[in-house]
């Protein structure tokens, strides 16, 4: 894998063992949520980040190059960016010297494991889809979360997901799945999916203990926080959503890397937007447990 360039704050804090964040940024596109949200969003991550004492590192590739960390006056090419980053196309962006590429999950993990930061951030993370048989469609996300020796911090994955197959796939690809402060598998904007998940934490330093003992195989872990209460989506709601976005999948044959997208896009105007705000603050509330798990996690150290 080539090179990471890192931005000064993240070189800095890699150098001095400091605490840093890895953030995706296909989410902070309008891939993942319209303007001017997806500005929010990037906004309040890196400033929980920053309030935690942690350093957040942006990943994305810019002019054919890596990145961890990104400056401010390089967010609008983020945040404007269409091109879909996943972990396999790293080495075609590179080559063809891409102009913006926005990392996915497993993008960003490929970049964080190669710069050394040990905790990532997302929203909701990919995974195996409803029509898993006829489509194959399961998530790189998965298996990346498993094979690099980075926590992944995430509200569950996406609502409109198989999540019962999900967690069997985690299970199949050895990624511990650990509830913060829950015993059930999260849904995206929703608090729970009902379904029960092996290993629940309550404590930031048991959590890194956790971590750290999985970083010592050279493995990742999942760790799932629900979406705060106050800014959950009315089930029923997002329901109705849920059944019409899927049903125009179908419909409009969207297939491939495009059926995330699609599906967000779909949510967030039949909701009305109430699924953004929700959205923004599950995305919020994990850059918040990443950097304080990162605190607790200085590298180098044997918990
Ligand atoms: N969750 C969101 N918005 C997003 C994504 C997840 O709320 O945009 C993105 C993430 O980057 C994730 C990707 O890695 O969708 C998964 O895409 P796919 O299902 O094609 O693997
Ligand atoms: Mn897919």
């Amino acid at each position: 894998m080539s090179t990471v360039a890192l931005s000064d704050a993240v070189g800095t804090a890699l150098a001095e063992g400091a605490p840093i964040v890895a953030l995706e940024s296909t989410v902070y596109s309008n891939l993942g949520l319209p303007t001017p949200d997806n500005e929010a969003a990037l906004r309040r991550s890196v400033e929980a980040i920053h309030e935690l004492g942690a350093v957040p590192a942006v990943t994305a590739v810019i002019d054919g190059t890596l990145r961890a960390g990104i400056e401010e006056h390089e967010w609008e090419r983020v945040l404007t960016a269409d091109h879909k980053t996943a972990e396999r196309d790293l080495p075609v962006a590179v080559g063809q010297r891409w102009s913006v590429g926005v990392t996915t999950v497993s993008a960003s993990l490929a970049i964080a494991a190669t710069a050394g930061i040990a905790v990532f951030a997302t929203g909701g993370i990919g995974g195996v889809h409803r029509d898993w048989g006829r489509t194959a469609d399961i998530s790189a996300d998965l298996d990346a979360i498993a094979r690099h020796p980075v926590a992944t911090v995430s509200a569950g994955a996406k609502s409109f997901l198989d999540l019962e197959h999900t967690l069997e796939a985690l299970e199949t690809l050895g990624a511990p799945v650990i509830g913060w402060q829950t015993d059930e598998f999260p849904a995206f904007t929703a608090r729970t999916s009902g379904l029960p998940i092996p290993h629940r934490c309550d404590d930031v330093d048991e959590l890194s203990r956790i971590v750290s003992a999985q970083r010592d195989f050279g493995r990742g872990a999942l760790v799932v926080t629900p979406v705060p209460e106050q800014d959950a989506l009315d089930q029923a709601v997002h329901d109705a959503a849920l059944t019409d976005a899927l049903q125009a999948v179908d419909e409009e044959g969207i297939v491939g890397a495009a059926v995330t997208p699609f599906v967000l896009g779909r949510i967030a105007a039949a909701t009305e937007g109430a699924s953004v705000p929700a959205n923004l603050a599950l995305v919020e509330n994990n850059a918040r447990l990443a950097a304080s798990l990162a605190g607790a996690l200085r590298p180098g150290t044997d918990r």
